[in-house]
């Protein structure tokens, strides 16, 4: 077995593992409790960042979500997920490949620590409620590109819509519920329902 994701259940390393079994590949899944860098100190000899997901394959070593699924869809397939650069779409793919951590997933870190994570007396009422209205401003160029499509480029389901919704799953962990805007509930719907998404939401 050549690839070992690292997880903590819910984290960013979901993104990967619904990608691992949407292509029914072969993998060692390493699940961690949350935040690792407090309960497993000695995974920073593996990742020194302390995060997940970390990707072991062979020599390689890869720590960034959408990265690592981009990598998996090119290195492991032919598959749907990937949108080739002879495509129409390849640009927005990626443009939504990107968009899915660096802005959409990113102000929800936010929200995340300030507003639960930390101690009491560092967390932050204000940072946590500017993000979260960060996150529902990005959040409308979703709502837009539902209104025309069933999925965000390519015409099936790809790479982009499974890292984009994963900002919704945590999203709806953090309970902003008022994020499912009605043509993003429809295509959120839509992609959840697929059984690789429930067995990434199990592991
Ligand atoms: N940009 C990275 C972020 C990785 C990241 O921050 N992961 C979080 C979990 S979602 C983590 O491990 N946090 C633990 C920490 O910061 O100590 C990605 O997309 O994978």
């Amino acid at each position: 077995m050549a690839i070992t994701l690292y997880h903590s259940r819910h984290a960013r390393s979901m993104r990967c593992v619904w990608a691992l079994e949407e292509m029914g590949l072969d993998y060692e899944l390493v699940t961690l409790k949350f935040p690792p860098r407090v309960h497993h100190k000695d995974f920073k000899a593996i990742n020194p960042l302390g995060t997940v997901p970390c990707l072991i394959d062979g020599e390689l070593v890869m720590t960034e979500s959408c990265g690592i699924v981009h990598y998996l869809v090119e290195r492991y397939g032919p598959t749907p997920l990937a949108v080739g650069p002879d495509e129409a779409d390849y640009g927005a793919y990626l443009n939504w490949l990107h968009r899915a951590d660096a802005t959409l997933t990113f102000p929800l870190a936010l929200v995340f620590r300030y507003r639960d994570l930390e101690a009491p007396e560092r967390r932050s009422p204000q940072v946590a409620e500017d993000y979260r209205r960060w996150f529902l401003g990005r959040l409308r160029s979703v709502e837009a590109a539902t209104a025309e499509r069933e999925y965000l480029c390519a015409d099936r389901f790809t790479a982009a819509d499974l890292c984009v919704a994963y900002a919704l799953h945590f999203a709806q962990r953090l309970g902003l519920d008022e994020a499912l805007t009605p043509n993003l509930r429809a295509w959120w719907e839509r992609v959840s329902a697929r059984p690789a998404f429930a067995e990434a939401a199990s592991r």
